[in-house]
């Protein structure tokens, strides 16, 4: 997968891309990502990017020139570019989205900054527009890395041997079971019996029940979710067997 990156602010992406996961999937041909400075599209002497609103009021926006070039620029001669706006103002970024996103072969994401994106730029450049939640960030290029992050994890090849992106809490809309490695007792707390146990259907069925649990006290919001329907009747199902 492609993944272009335009910000203001390209020298905040050096760390977080470049260590873990990431790294292995850009090392292996997996990613290729490159992140841009919008300030390269412009033709002025003070790289001006921004401009004040019209109509008044506080703040900068974002002009559509260098933003329309360098969207024409990194797409040129590409046939399936999905463009992809980071602002408060988008879809609520989730697994599910990350899911659909990682199955496209070149996405670009244009992080937002200042007080927002001249409108012309959503109606004429976006394909989608996304938020990484109902705060709001000093620019985009946190959410940027965020879903690269989410993103690169879920593409073929990119997660060791054993382990599967697909099983996870998210995915099965339920938080994961409580998990504990030795010692089997630290400080007093014991690890629960039926896990030293060896009884593979007991432990399922423990973990299982665990997951509803704490799903239902601390994020009962998820067990409304259509995943967690589809898990249910998945379980019932095995449950009919
Ligand atoms: N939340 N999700 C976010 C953000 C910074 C003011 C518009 C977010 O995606 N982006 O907070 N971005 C703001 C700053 C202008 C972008």
């Amino acid at each position: 997968m492609k993944i272009d990156v335009l910000t203001l602010f390209p020298e905040m992406f050096a760390g977080p891309l470049d260590v873990s996961m990431v790294r292995r999937a850009r090392d292996r041909g997996l990613l290729d990502l490159k992140i841009h400075n919008l300030r390269d599209w412009t033709h002025d002497r003070h790289k001006t990017v921004d401009d004040r609103p019209f109509g008044g009021g506080p703040g900068m926006v974002l002009k559509p020139e260098p933003l329309f070039e360098a969207v024409e620029h990194l797409t040129a001669g590409l046939a399936d570019a999905h463009v992809v706006l980071l602002s408060p103002a988008g879809r609520v970024f989730s697994q599910a989205i990350a899911r659909e996103l990682a199955l496209r072969d070149h996405l670009l994401l244009v992080c937002g900054s200042y007080v927002g994106f001249d409108e012309r730029i959503r109606e004429g450049l976006a394909d989608d527009e996304l938020s990484i939640g109902d705060y709001v960030l000093t620019n985009g290029a946190l959410p940027a890395m965020v879903l690269v992050d989410v993103v690169t994890r879920l593409l073929p090849g990119a997660l060791g041997d054993d382990a599967s992106a697909q099983d996870e809490s998210f995915s099965a809309g339920c938080l994961e079971y409580p998990q504990y490695t030795r010692p089997a007792e630290f400080r007093g707390w014991k690890v629960p019996e039926v896990l030293l146990s060896g009884h593979h259907a007991e432990i399922s069925r423990w973990r299982a029940e665990q997951a509803q649990q704490r799903t239902r006290r601390l994020r009962p919001d998820l067990l409304a979710s259509p995943a967690a329907e589809t898990r249910a009747r998945t379980e019932q199902a095995q449950d009919d067997l």
